[in-house]
């Protein structure tokens, strides 16, 4: 068994070095709640990826908190798993939130690593020390503004750039970036904003060179999404209508997308992260690590799962400093001269949450026991 005494929850905010803008918002701020789970005179720490409004997604912090106290923990205590593996399993009753799932169920996969001395990404069977990191690239104000940015970023060395797009920050923009960065690997995400009706838009981009679309149409729209596909020669990748290996299933038995962008958060976490990783490589999928903002907890988690063998192309795993001016965790992380970000080597995450810094960011906390 392992050994679980006590779980507490920290919400916390850090403040984003530049305001990141997407089709569905924009955010100055990262809301992020932490768990941290405590057993053996270790503790393990796990983030999850809901944000402070239902827009990504149906779940948000809140709603997340709630549903760990009133019903994961409870379940959890219950369940006494020997191994993180089973932990799903433990928290099938509950319907959805699986983000609220996820961020419990990496607290319990950090600490039974941290216990047994094993770095979590040898524990999940990674095969890589490091990863290529690519970069998500906000909506801008202005088009000189996003000249500037990818412009630094592949200075800075990223393997390729994803363009954030909407109605109306589209062709232009992607034309625009294409023109002065002909080799440059580009992708673009749409967050769920476009209609089948737009196809004329969606056509055009197809014919720029796009390494991908992300997330095109509506996230409940699988067939609307197969039917794009069907008319497009660039692959389509699914990013929120992949809410469970169930969905990552149907999708690829009805040719609704070609890549699938894998968050452990948005899946329900690990254990359903490497179901869909298993159905991915037996089909040829490629497969890569999406990004949610994380602090330095669910980046580590990110590039552990980036190690697996199926993760084939960059990552939206950036460097610490994209995101953040200070971390509640430490080491940040790096960009090697390779554009890749190297996997810390400490057991569990590898990271250590420093408790000065998580005073100073968070804004509330809850204990709860076991
Ligand atoms: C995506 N992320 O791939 C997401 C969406 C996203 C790095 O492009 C606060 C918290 C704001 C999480 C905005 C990237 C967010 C967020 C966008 C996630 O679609
Ligand atoms: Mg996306």
């Amino acid at each position: 068994m392992i050994p679980l005494d006590r779980i507490s929850c920290y919400l916390v905010e850090l403040p984003l070095v530049r305001p990141f803008e997407t089709s569905f918002g924009r955010e100055q701020v990262r809301r992020a709640l932490l768990v941290r789970v405590s057993g053996g005179g270790e503790e393990g720490w796990g983030e999850c990826v809901a944000s402070s409004g239902p827009w990504y997604s149906y779940e948000t912090v809140d709603t997340a908190l709630l549903v760990i106290r009133d019903f994961l923990v409870p379940l959890l205590s219950r369940a006494r798993p020997s191994h993180p593996n089973q932990v799903r399993r433990a928290f099938a009753p509950v319907r959805g939130h699986p983000m609220a799932k996820a961020a419990l169920e990496a607290a319990v996969w950090d600490l039974y690593c941290r216990l047994t001395g094993v770095p979590l990404a040898a524990e999940l069977g990674g095969v890589r020390d490091e990863v290529p990191a690519g970069v998500s690239v906000g909506i801008q104000p202005d088009l000189d503004s996003l000249l500037a940015r990818v412009e630094e970023f592949v200075a800075q060395g990223y393997r390729r750039v994803k363009l954030k797009i909407k109605p109306g920050w589209d062709l232009e923009v992607v034309a625009e970036v294409r023109e002065r960065f002909p080799d440059l690997p580009l992708w673009v995400d749409a967050n769920c904003a476009y209609r089948l009706e737009e196809l004329a838009v969606l056509a055009e981009l197809d014919r720029m060179g796009l390494g991908l679309i992300e997330q095109p149409l509506w996230h409940e729209d699988l067939v609307g999404h197969a039917r794009l596909a069907s008319r497009l020669s660039t692959p389509i990748c699914l990013d929120e209508s992949i809410t469970s290996p169930q969905r990552a299933w149907e999708a690829l038995e009805i040719g609704a997308c070609r890549v699938i962008n894998l968050k452990q958060g948005r899946v329900g976490g690990i254990q359903a992260a490497l179901e869909i990783q298993e159905l991915a490589s037996s089909r040829g999928v490629p497969l890569w690590c999406g990004g949610m903002l994380e602090t330095g907890i669910g980046r580590a988690l990110n590039l552990a799962l980036a190690s697996l063998p199926g993760f084939q192309l960059p990552h939206d795993i950036s460097a610490t400093d994209r995101y953040f001016r200070e971390d509640i965790a430490e080491p940040a992380f790096e960009l090697s001269p390779r554009g890749t970000i190297p996997l810390p080597r400490g057991p569990g995450l590898g990271v250590e949450v420093l408790p000065e810094r998580l005073r100073r960011y968070q804004v509330a906390h809850w204990e709860f026991s076991i």
